[in-house]
C-alpha cells in the first residue's frame, strides 16, 4: 500500500493534476500554443472584439506553427495526435473562441473533407497551401431555412455537360468573406455531394454578416451561389450523402469539446484572481462562502471538462471514439463553459461587463459555440437516441 493520504498543496486550476496524464511532447506543444496566445492574441483581443476585427496576420503564423489541419497527415500537415490537436484547441480558445473557430473551420471543415474524400489531384492542389495558411477555406452546409436539419437543404448542383452548376444560399458561414475556397454541400440527383469551389468563380458572392454580439473577431458570412459553374473535377469523389458533411462535423466538434474547456478556464482564472483582490465589507469577496462555492463549482467544471476531453481524445487516438461520444463531449463541455462564464461574469460585478476583463467576451462567444456544430438540443437528441434506440428528431 502507498503512503497514507494527506492534505496536498494543489494547483488552483489543474486541481486534479491532469497535467501528469500528458506526455512530455503533448505538454511542450500545449505550452507553445499557450505562449503564442499570450504573446499574439491576449494583448489585443479585447480591442479586436470591440472593433469586430479579424486578425488575419495570425493565419500565416498559425500555419507556420503547424496548427492548420494539424491532425491530418501528409500534404504539409503536421500529423499530430488527436490529443495534441485538442490541447491546441484548448489553448487557442482560452484566447478567444474566434481563433479556435478559424482553426476548426480551416482544418476540420475545409481541409478534412478534401483530405478524407478528395482525389489525389485535389489533395495535392489544395492542402499544402491551406496547411501553410496561404489559402483560406470555409464550409457551407447551413442555409437560411436549413440549420439543425441539413437534410432539408435547398442548394442544388446540376450537371450541364461536363460541368456542375451550383445554385442556392448558405448562411452563417465562418471565414466566408475571406475564404479563397469553399466546400459547398449541395443536393444532386444522387443525394448530397460536396464541391470544392474557388471563391473567385463567377456567380459566387460572400456577404459579411454584421451586428453580431458574439464571435466578433471571427468573420461570418452569407454565401450566394448564383449559377456557379465548376468543372467535373470539383466534386469530392469519395463520399455521397449527409454522412459526408456530418463526418467533417465530428472532427470539428472534437476540437470544440477541448476548446470549450479553455474558454471556461480563462473565465474561472479571471474570477479567482478578482475574488482574491476585490474588497467589500472589509474582506476579499473570495472569503465569502457564496463566492467560494461559485469558484469551486467553476474549478470542478474545468477539471471534469478536461478529464472528459482527454478521455475522448485518447479514445480518438486508439480508434475507439464514436460520433455519439463526440456529441456527449460537445454537449457537456460547452454547457459547462457557458455556465462557468456566466457565473464568473457575476463574480466580477460591474467589471464583468467590460472588455477590460475576458469574461463577457468568452460568455458572448460561447453563445455561438452552444448553437453551432449542433445545438445543445441536437446533441441531447443524439444521446437520447443512443440510449433509447428511438429517434426524437422529428
Ligand atoms: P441521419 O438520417 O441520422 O443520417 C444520415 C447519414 O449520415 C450518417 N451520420 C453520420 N455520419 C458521420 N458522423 C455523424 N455524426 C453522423 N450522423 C449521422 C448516418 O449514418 C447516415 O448515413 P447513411 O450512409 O445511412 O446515409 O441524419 P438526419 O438527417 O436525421 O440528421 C441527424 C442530425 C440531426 C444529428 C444531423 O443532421 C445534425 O448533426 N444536425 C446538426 C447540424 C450541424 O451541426 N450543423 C453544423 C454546421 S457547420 C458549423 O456549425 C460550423 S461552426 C464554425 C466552427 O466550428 O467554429
Ligand atoms: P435552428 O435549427 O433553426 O434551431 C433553432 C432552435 O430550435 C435551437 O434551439 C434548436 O436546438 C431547436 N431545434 C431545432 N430542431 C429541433 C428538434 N428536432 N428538437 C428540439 N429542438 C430543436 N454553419 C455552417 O455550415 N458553416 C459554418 O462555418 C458555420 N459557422 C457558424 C458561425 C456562427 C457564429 C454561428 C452562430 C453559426 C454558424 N453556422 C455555420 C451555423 C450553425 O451550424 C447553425 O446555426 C446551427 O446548426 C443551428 O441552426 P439554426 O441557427 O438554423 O437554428
Amino acid at each position: 500500500m502507498a503512503e497514507s493520504i494527506r492534505p496536498g498543496k494543489l494547483d488552483a486550476t489543474d486541481f486534479l493534476q491532469i497535467d501528469e496524464l500528458l506526455s512530455g511532447e503533448e505538454r511542450l506543444m500545449r505550452n507553445t500554443v499557450a505562449q503564442f496566445v499570450t504573446d499574439k492574441v491576449l494583448p489585443n483581443v479585447g480591442d479586436w472584439f470591440d472593433e469586430g476585427f479579424f486578425p488575419r496576420d495570425l493565419v500565416k503564423e498559425m500555419g507556420d506553427m503547424g496548427l492548420l489541419g494539424m491532425h491530418l497527415t501528409g500534404y504539409g500537415c503536421a500529423g499530430t495526435s488527436a490529443v495534441a490537436y485538442g490541447l491546441a484547441c484548448t489553448e487557442l480558445e482560452a484566447g478567444d473562441s474566434g481563433v479556435r473557430s478559424f482553426v476548426s473551420v480551416q482544418g476540420s471543415l475545409a481541409m478534412y473533407p478534401i483530405w478524407a474524400f478528395g482525389s489525389e489531384e485535389q489533395k495535392q492542389r489544395w492542402l499544402p497551401g491551406m496547411a501553410a495558411g496561404e489559402t483560406i477555406g470555409c464550409f457551407g452546409l447551413t442555409e437560411p431555412d436549413s440549420g439543425s436539419d441539413p437534410g432539408s437543404m435547398r442548394t442544388t448542383a446540376r450537371r450541364d455537360g461536363d460541368d456542375w452548376v451550383l445554385k442556392g444560399t448558405k448562411m452563417w458561414i465562418t471565414n466566408g468573406s475571406i475564404a479563397d475556397v469553399a466546400i459547398i454541400w449541395a443536393t444532386t440527383d444522387n443525394g448530397v455531394r460536396g464541391f470544392i469551389v474557388p471563391t473567385d468563380t463567377p456567380g459566387f458572392t460572400a456577404n459579411t454578416i454584421h451586428k453580431k454580439m458574439s464571435l466578433r473577431i471571427s468573420i461570418t458570412s452569407e454565401l450566394v451561389l448564383d449559377d456557379v459553374r465548376v468543372p467535373s473535377d470539383a466534386i469530392l469523389p469519395n463520399v455521397s450523402g449527409l454522412k459526408g458533411p456530418l463526418s467533417c462535423l465530428n472532427e470539428a466538434r472534437f476540437g470544440i469539446l477541448f476548446g470549450a474547456v479553455g474558454a471556461a478556464r480563462a473565465c474561472y482564472e479571471a474570477a479567482l484572481d478578482y475574488a482574491k483582490e476585490r474588497i467589500q465589507f472589509d474582506r476579499p469577496i473570495g472569503s465569502f462562502q457564496l463566492t467560494q462555492r461559485k469558484l469551486v463549482e467553476m474549478m470542478i467544471g474545468v477539471n471534469n471538462g478536461m478529464l472528459l476531453a482527454l478521455h475522448l481524445g485518447r479514445k480518438r487516438d486508439e480508434g475507439t471514439l464514436a460520433a455519439e461520444h463526440v456529441s456527449y463531449g460537445k454537449l457537456v463541455n460547452v454547457r459547462m463553459a457557458l455556465e462557468t462564464a456566466r457565473e464568473a461574469r457575476g463574480v466580477l460585478g460591474a467589471n464583468g461587463i467590460t472588455l477590460e476583463y475576458p469574461v463577457i467576451r468568452h460568455m458572448n462567444n460561447l453563445e455561438s459555440v452552444y448553437t453551432y456544430e449542433g445545438t445543445n438540443e441536437i446533441h441531447t437528441l443524439v444521446l437520447g437516441q443512443a440510449i433509447t434506440g428511438l429517434s426524437a428528431f422529428s
